[in-house]
């Protein structure tokens, strides 16, 4: 089965995503998420002028030897902008072997290990009063497992924080946004939020909780401490990784889990993080970290150290990359749980799925392939619409991590 083309689609259905579109000589095609929030066009250059040229005419099944071929034949490995690319073209390939086959792709990689795929949706409020109340309204629409984020009193712009409260998208001006970041309010404050949310919700709801890199390893240990009477799910991003061993100092200060890795690409990123048991779970994904093929391998490493997977699932993630998602985390044996928060009605009107969610969990469907399409006439309305993530300064103006 020939390539004879493949385009990419950038559309902007209330926010920006990057898709491609592989066709073959069998009239089989298949689509794959290139999306990198704020970076959109870099990875749609790469993919156009670097990517497409050398993918005619390749036999489409031989997924594996175009991964490699793409990986070690760039020479500049590895980084977000090559990765994603890779991913792009990886998940149409299982798209159209699934559709080859008549199978979702979940049956490709060993069938199904489990009913659903448990899930956690975001709840923010401005204050703990109104993120209590947000949580509440998770539970009543049916979630198992929930992420809480609350605006801090004093700090200006608190990560996590949505305008409206059921789409969060921080990517929101054509120039980065500035929010100030105040790291000892944030201490004090968020026991005092998981306090409230226990006594008011119990502990039958799984709670995690997002710092998004924001505090010092030695800070991140205190938080983390400080935070295990209310038995968290996880805390995510609690400081940067590119340093890895800087986990052996959280680790050695808290038992509350620790879930990293969604800015990660490349199972190296990880590597210290899995083998010497630092966190607990890998939040890498289809569409940032190559795709179906390479998260194989990270989750098999993972699963050596009873690390598992929790992979990233922001609404900057499409449709295509969620349906690809569901049908590896239905697979996976190490699965922990999958991140969803809902795309708007015209993201999901331009890529018709086949996932369902129901009681807490999402299902990928049993359509072949990844089982996402893309209405590629109702996409053309939605023109590119450059918008970048904010960034962060602390309270003197120095700058931070966002
Ligand atoms: C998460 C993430 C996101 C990111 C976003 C950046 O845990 O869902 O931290 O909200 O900030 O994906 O584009
Ligand atoms: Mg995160």
């Amino acid at each position: 089965m020939k390539i004879t083309g493949a385009k990419v689609i950038v559309t902007c259905p209330g926010r920006n995503f990057v898709t491609l579109k592989i066709e073959t000589d069998q009239g089989l095609y298949g689509i794959g998420d290139a999306t990198l929030n704020g970076r959109e066009l870099s990875v749609a250059s790469y993919l156009t002028d670097h990517v497409i040229p050398v993918l005619i005419g390749r036999d489409a099944s031989r997924i594996e030897d175009i991964w490699q071929y793409l990986y070690r034949g760039a020479y500049w490995r590895r980084g977000p902008v090559t990765m994603s690319a890779i991913a792009a073209v990886d998940t149409a390939l299982w798209d159209i072997k699934g559709k080859a086959a008549g199978m979702p792709v979940y049956q490709l990689l060993g069938g199904a290990s489990r009913d659903g795929v448990l899930v956690y949706g975001h709840a923010n409020g401005n204050d703990i009063e109104h993120t209590v109340d947000e949580v509440g309204r998770y539970i009543e629409l049916g979630y198992k497992a929930i992420r809480a984020q609350s605006g801090i009193p004093g700090v200006k712009g608190a990560y996590g924080v949505a305008k409206g409260t059921m789409y969060y998208e921080p990517a929101d001006s054509a120039l980065p946004s500035e929010t100030v970041w105040n790291t000892s309010s944030y201490l004090n404050f968020a026991p005092k939020l998981f306090d409230k949310l226990r006594e008011v919700h119990g502990y039958d709801v799984e709670l995690l909780h997002d710092v998004h890199h924001r505090l010092t390893p030695i800070e991140a240990g205190r938080l983390g401490r400080d935070l295990e009477p209310y038995r968290l799910f996880w805390m995510e991003d609690c400081t940067p990784a590119e340093n890895q061993e800087a986990f052996r100092l959280v680790r050695q200060h808290t038992t509350t889990p620790l879930a990293v890795g969604e800015i990660f690409n490349s199972i190296h990123d990880c590597r210290t993080l899995i083998q010497e048991q630092l966190i607990d779970y890998i939040r890498t994904t289809v569409v940032h970290a190559g795709g179906i093929t390479h998260l194989k391998q990270i989750a098999a490493l993972a699963a050596l150290y009873q690390v598992r997977t929790g992979s990233h699932g922001a609404t900057d993630l499409s449709p295509a990359c969620m349906g690809a998602a569901l049908n590896f985390d239905l697979w996976v044996p190490n699965f922990g749980i999958q991140e969803y928060m809902r795309h708007t009605e015209e993201t999901d009107a331009v890529f018709p799925h086949a996932y369902t969610f129901d009681d807490g969990y999402l299902h990928p469907g049993n359509e072949p392939g990844i089982g996402v399409d893309i209405d590629e006439a109702l996409a053309a309305k939605y023109p590119y619409d450059p918008k970048q993530l904010p960034v962060a300064r602390l309270t003197d103006g120095a700058m931070w991590n966002w």
